[in-house]
C-alpha cells in the first residue's frame, strides 16, 4: 500500500490535533493535560511515533533492498503495463502473446508474477543457507566452476561462427610457428627476405589498397579478368605469408579489410581455377593458421558460388563461371569446348577441406567425380592430355605438358594423398602412374648433360621447358618417399636434376632470372629463343623447388641458389613502389612490365623464406601447399579424419 495512505489513518486514531497542530498548542508552554479514555500524553504519544516510523521504514528498507525489488514495485504497486511508454502512433500496444513464457507474464503483471517472486525469493534465501554451511574451500571450488562455464558458453558462441557452419573446436596444428634460425648468417638472410615482403606489401597498400594488384610503375591498381569484379587478390593471396613471417599489424589490417570488403555477392565472371587456388587457399590456410572464424565462414561462402561450375553433363567443371547466374563456359581458345586439365585438377586440396570444415559433404563429392571420369577414360601412352571436353566426357587435343595446362593436376594427385594421411590409395596410384608414363615419354637429356621435361604433341616431342614445369622438381622430391622402394632415390635425384637445369635457365640469363620457356633444340640449352618466351614475370616455381630439395636433402646450394634470386630481384626487379617482372631477362637494360603479381606476395616470397627457416616452420609431415603456395593441414587419420580422407 502506497505509505501516503497510511498518515490519514493514524492521524484519525489518535484524534485530530494530535499531531497535526502545533505541539503543546492546547496545554500551553510544555504543561501536561489529564490524560481521559482515549487520549494519550505527549510522551505516549512520542513514543508511539517512534514505533510507527521504525514501522514504516521497515517496510520500505524491505520493499527496497529485497533482491527484485524493482519487480516487486512494478508489479505490486504499479502496474507495469502503465510503466511501458506509448507505441509510436498511439496504438495500443499488444498485450504478451501465449507462449511468452513465464518471465514475460510476471514482467506484464500477469497472474503468475507474485509467486514467481516469491519462489525466486526462496530459492535464493535457500541458496544463501546452503552457501553458508559450505567449507571455503567447497565456495571457492563452485565459483571456479561457475567461471569455466562461463567462459565455455563465451567460447561456443564464438566457434558457433556463420550462420549454417558447424561450431568446430579450432586447434592450430603444429608448426604454424617456428623458431628462429640458429645460424646468425641464415637469420640475417631471412630478415631480408621479410623486409621484401613489407616493401611489397607497404606499397600495395600505399597505392592500390583493396584492388587486385600493384602496378608498381605507375603506382596504381591493377585489375586482371580472372578475378571478375572481385577484389583484394593480393590481400587474400598475402595472409599466411604475413601470418608466417609474423608481420602481426599487416595480418590484422589484411583481416578487418576481408571482414569488411571482401565480397563474393558481385556479377562477375571468373576463374575457377585462379579463384580456387587464389581466395579459397588463402582463405583456408589463414583460417588453420589463425583460427579466426572469419576465414572460415568466407571460404566456404565462395565454395558454394563456385559449385554451379559443376553443373555439366559430366561433373567436369567449366574454367569460366558467373558466380551470379552461375552460368559456365570454357575458355574460347580451348581446343574443342575442353575444360583444361590444370585448372580442373587443382580443386581437389581445396575443396576437401571445404568439406571438412563445412560439413557438407558435396565439395568432397564434386572432386572424387572428376577422378571418377579420369579413370574410366583411356589414357594415351599412359599420358593425360591438357584437353577434356565436359559434355562428351572425350579428350581434345593430345597435347600433354608437366608445365603450362598440365603441371598442377598432377601435383594434387601427389599432394591429395599426403593430406590424406597417405590414406587416398587412389590418388596415390594415380600419381606414380602417371609419373611413370612422364618419365618414359616427356624426360630426357640434353647432349650438355641438363635433364629436362618436353612437351608431347601428340606422339611428337617439342624440346622446350616452361618456368612453370620447373616446380616439377620439388614435386618428384617430395614424392619419392612414397615411391616403390628401389625407386625413392631415383626420384630424389630427379628432382635434383630439375633443380639444376632450372637454374642454369636462371644462370645463363643476363640478369640471372629465368625466362618464361627456354629450349633444347637448335643447339641451345637452357636459353629462350624466341622474343615471347623471354620474360619474367616474378614466378616462384624455381624457388619452390630450391625450398623442397634444400628441406629434403639439406644440401647448401639450394641456399645459395636462392640467394642469388634475392640478389637479381633486388637488382632488377625491386623499384620504388614494389616489384615489376622484367620484359626480357637477356637485356641489359631493364624493362619492366609494370605488375607487382599476387602470386609473388603467396609464393616466391614465402617459399624464400621457408628456403631460410628452420625445418619446424610448416613442417611436411603436417602441411602440404596448394598449388599457390598456400599450406593446408594434412588430415591426420588418428584426429578423427578418416571420413574426409576416404571420400
Ligand atoms: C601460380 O598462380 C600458381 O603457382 C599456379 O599453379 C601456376 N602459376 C602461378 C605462378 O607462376
Amino acid at each position: 500500500m502506497p505509505a501516503a495512505s497510511l498518515l490519514p489513518l493514524f492521524g484519525s486514531a489518535a484524534g485530530p490535533g494530535t499531531l497535526g497542530g502545533p505541539a503543546g498548542s492546547g496545554s500551553g508552554g510544555g504543561g501536561r493535560k489529564a490524560a481521559g479514555p482515549g487520549a494519550f500524553r505527549l510522551t505516549e504519544k512520542f513514543v508511539l511515533l517512534l514505533v510507527f516510523s521504525a514501522f514504516i521504514t521497515l517496510c520500505f528498507g524491505a520493499i527496497f533492498f529485497l533482491p527484485d525489488s524493482s519487480k516487486l514495485l512494478s508489479g505490486v504497486f504499479f502496474h507495469s503495463a502503465a510503466l511501458q511508454p506509448p507505441p509510436p502512433g498511439g496504438q495500443p500496444r499488444a498485450p504478451p502473446q501465449p507462449g511468452g513464457g513465464p518471465a514475460a507474464a510476471a514482467a506484464a503483471g500477469g497472474p503468475g508474477s507474485l509467486e514467481r517472486i516469491r519462489a525466486d525469493h526462496e530459492r535464493a534465501l535457500r541458496e544463501a543457507k546452503e552457501t553458508l554451511q559450505k567449507l571455503p574451500e567447497e565456495i571457492r571450488r563452485d565459483i571456479r566452476q561457475d567461471k569455466e562455464k562461463l567462459l565455455q558458453d563465451a567460447r561456443g558462441r564464438k566457434e558457433a561462427g556463420a550462420p549454417g557452419l558447424p561450431q568446430r573446436l579450432f586447434r592450430q596444428p603444429v608448426g604454424a610457428v617456428g623458431q628462429e634460425p640458429a645460424d646468425p648468417d641464415v637469420r640475417q638472410r631471412r630478415e631480408k627476405i621479410k623486409e621484401m615482403m613489407k616493401h611489397a606489401w607497404d606499397n600495395y597498400k600505399r597505392y592500390a589498397w583493396g584492388l587486385n594488384e600493384l602496378k608498381p610503375i605507375s603506382k596504381q591498381g591493377h585489375s586482371s579478368n580472372l578475378f571478375g569484379n572481385i577484389q583484394g587478390a593480393t590481400i587474400v593471396d598475402a595472409l599466411d605469408t604475413l601470418y608466417i613471417m609474423e608481420m602481426k599489424e599487416e595480418f590484422k589490417e589484411a583481416k578487418e579489410w576481408v571482414e569488411k570488403n571482401l565480397d563474393f555477392n558481385v556479377n562477375a565472371e571468373i576463374s575457377v581455377f585462379e579463384v580456387n587456388i587464389r581466395f579459397v587457399g588463402g582463405l583456408l590456410s589463414a583460417y588453420y593458421l589463425s583460427g579466426e572464424e572469419v576465414f572460415r565462414k568466407k571460404a566456404v561462402e565462395l565454395g558454394e558460388k563456385l559449385l554451379p561450375a559443376f553443373n555439366t553433363p559430366t561433373g567436369i567443371p567449366w574454367a569460366l563461371l558467373n558466380i551470379k547466374s552461375g552460368i559456365g563456359r570454357n575458355w574460347p581458345w580451348a581446343s574443342g569446348g575442353s575444360s583444361i586439365l590444370a585448372e580442373f585438377g587443382t580443386l581437389h586440396l581445396e575443396f576437401v577441406h571445404l568439406s571438412h570444415l563445412s560439413g557438407n559433404p558435396v565439395f568432397a563429392e564434386k572432386v572424387m567425380n572428376i577422378r571418377k571420369v579420369l579413370n574410366r577414360l583411356d589414357k594415351p601412352e599412359g599420358l593425360y592430355p591438357n584437353y577434356l571436353n565436359p559434355s562428351s566426357g572425350q579428350w581434345g587435343q593430345h597435347h600433354v605438358s608437366i608445365g603450362g595446362l598440365g603441371d598442377s593436376f598432377y601435383e594434387y594427385l601427389l599432394k591429395a594423398w599426403l593430406m590424406s594421411d597417405k590414406t587416398d590409395e587412389d590418388g596415390k596410384k594415380m600419381y606414380y602412374d602417371a609419373v611413370q608414363a612422364i618419365e618414359t615419354h616427356l624426360i630426357r637429356k640434353s647432349s650438355g648433360g641438363l635433364t629436362y621435361i618436353a612437351e608431347w604433341k601428340g606422339g611428337l616431342l617439342e624440346h622446350k621447358m616452361g618456368h612453370l614445369t620447373c616446380f616439377a622438381g620439388g614435386m618428384f622430391a617430395l614424392g619419392a618417399d612414397g615411391a616403390p622402394s628401389d625407386k625413392t632415390g631415383h626420384h630424389i635425384e630427379l628432382g635434383a636434376e630439375i633443380a639444376r637445369t632450372c637454374h642454369e635457365s636462371y644462370d645463363r640469363t643476363r640478369m640471372k632470372l629465368g625466362p618464361e620457356a627456354f629450349r633444347f633444340d637448335g643447339g641451345v640449352e637452357a636459353i629462350a629463343t624466341r622474343q615471347n618466351e623471354k620474360y619474367y614475370i616474378l614466378r616462384p616455381e624455381v624457388i619452390e623447388t630450391y625450398m623442397y630439395m634444400w628441406r629434403l636433402t639439406h644440401d647448401p646450394k639450394y641456399r645459395e641458389w636462392g640467394w642469388e634470386a634475392v640478389e637479381a630481384l633486388e637488382k632488377h626487379c625491386r623499384v620504388d613502389g614494389g616489384y615489376s617482372g622484367l620484359r626480357d631477362v637477356y637485356n641489359n637494360h631493364e624493362s619492366h612490365d609494370d605488375v607487382q603479381q599476387s602470386f609473388f606476395l603467396s609464393e616466391t616470397l614465402k617459399y624464400l623464406y621457408l628456403l631460410f627457416s628452420e625445418d619446424d616452420l610448416l613442417p611436411f609431415e603436417h602441411w602440404v601447399f596448394n598449388t599457390e603456395a598456400h599450406p593446408l593441414p594434412v588430415l591426420h587419420k588418428d584426429d578423427g579424419n578418416k571420413e574426409e580422407n576416404q571420400k
